[in-house]
């Protein structure tokens, strides 16, 4: 009997910063207090967690002195050895301090974005020294509330210019590290630049290394929009850019909730679920989520402990989705097995469709049916456990 408890092999991994949330919101004050970074570790590894991530504050205050860095460093590290944790991903926060109110790589002004890559380029050294893979970048702040304040044109040229150089120092330096842009459609700007997975895609291709930049998309941030994210993993699992991924929940268009994996809309964490485990998809398990500002410490690891045993519970019914005879039938029945099949014979040209003698009746073929109604009964009762 499968009692759903993760184990490192799962690749479930934790921003400092979900389960160190302090409950603060923009009509409220923190209800918890100051989570220790190193405790944050012992607790998710004690969970069956197997990666930490977080953004340079989360671990060394802003304004931290050399002395206190190395000491924040170390002691992390400590406890990185103690439980075997490891640090899959690194982010670096250019969104929290009042001097990237008008952003970090695409702010108007020159010093700040100087400042914003000087402190980028820190953290990559930072994040290669703990053996990352992969350095998030998330331009909250890069955006505008009005048009008239952005010339968009130019933001594009800098933000450019900033994730080029950041390739440059990682590949000058030797450091095996992929970037992975997440996009988000707002808040906190009141528009945010590259907002859903196919403005990063586009965004990508005008780079100077591609091959160096992924995508990092958020179940919340493509829901915000309106948007089925998982279509939107889907191409950037096609595209080969889903480098890492940010796990949640949300209810539709509306506010970032960042609820934990699972709540939410729950069909779609189980297509979820079920693409990144039959596209063989090998990355983190990632959770960026905010336990609720109701909650106490412990409330904060129930929520942790229900994003990782709702994922495993997701990929135990999807398993037995796909297993399923009858689907398996349905899915033959709706011909999606021949969407596989190319439209065009081998070889085959333009102006041979164009004037292939076919008998195809488009009335007669018009009514034929799609028995999607009966496949998506078998997924929907296969997700409440009844399958
Ligand atoms: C911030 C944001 C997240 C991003 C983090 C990475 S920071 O919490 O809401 O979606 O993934 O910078
Ligand atoms: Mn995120
Ligand atoms: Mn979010």
């Amino acid at each position: 009997m499968n009692d759903y408890s993760p184990t490192p092999a799962d690749k479930f991994s934790f921003g400092l910063w979900t389960v160190g949330f302090q409950g603060a919101d923009p009509f409220g004050a923190a209800t918890r207090p100051d989570l220790d970074p190193v405790r944050a570790v012992h607790k998710l590894a004690e969970r069956g967690a197997w990666g930490v991530t977080f953004h340079d504050d989360d671990l060394i205050p802003f304004a931290a002195s050399d002395s206190e860095r190395e000491e924040a460093v170390s002691r992390f590290r400590a406890a990185l050895d103690e439980t075997g944790m490891t640090v899959p991903m690194v982010t670096t926060n250019l969104f929290g301090h009042p001097v990237f109110k008008d952003g970090a790589l695409t702010a108007n002004d020159r010093d700040i974005r100087r400042f914003a890559l000087r402190k980028v380029l820190r953290n990559v050294e930072l994040a290669a020294e703990l053996g990352a893979e992969t350095f998030v970048a998330w331009g909250g702040r890069e955006g505008s509330e009005s048009d008239a304040a952005i010339d968009a044109h130019s933001a594009f040229e800098r933000y450019k210019e900033g994730v080029d150089l950041i390739c440059e120092f990682i590949r000058d330096r030797g450091y095996g590290l992929r970037l992975a842009l997440e996009p988000k459609p707002n808040e906190p700007r009141g528009d945010i630049l590259l907002p859903t997975v196919g403005h990063v895609l586009a965004f990508i291709e005008r780079l100077q290394h591609p091959e160096m930049v992924g995508v990092n998309p958020e179940v919340g941030h493509e829901q915000m929009a309106g948007l089925n994210y998982v279509h939107g993993i889907a191409q950037a699992l096609w595209s080969d850019k889903l480098f890492h991924l940010d796990l949640n929940g949300q209810h539709g268009a509306k506010f970032d909730q960042d609820l934990r994996f699972g709540a939410g809309d729950l069909k779609s964490a189980f297509f979820t679920v079920d693409l990144l485990e039959s596209a063989g998809y090998s990355g983190p398990r990632h959770f960026d989520f905010k336990p609720s500002r109701t909650e106490d410490e412990e409330g904060v690891w129930d929520s942790a402990a229900g994003c990782m045993r709702n994922y495993l519970i997701l990929r135990d019914r999807a398993a037995a989705f796909r297993a399923d005879p009858r689907v398996r039938e349905a899915l033959e029945a709706s011909r999606v097995t021949e969407l596989r099949r190319p439209t065009l014979a081998p070889g085959e040209k333009a102006a041979e469709l164009l004037t292939a003698k076919e008998d195809f009746d488009p009335e007669e073929v018009g009514k034929r049916a799609m028995r999607y109604e009966r496949l998506d009964q078998l997924a929907l009762e296969h997700l409440m456990g009844v399958g």
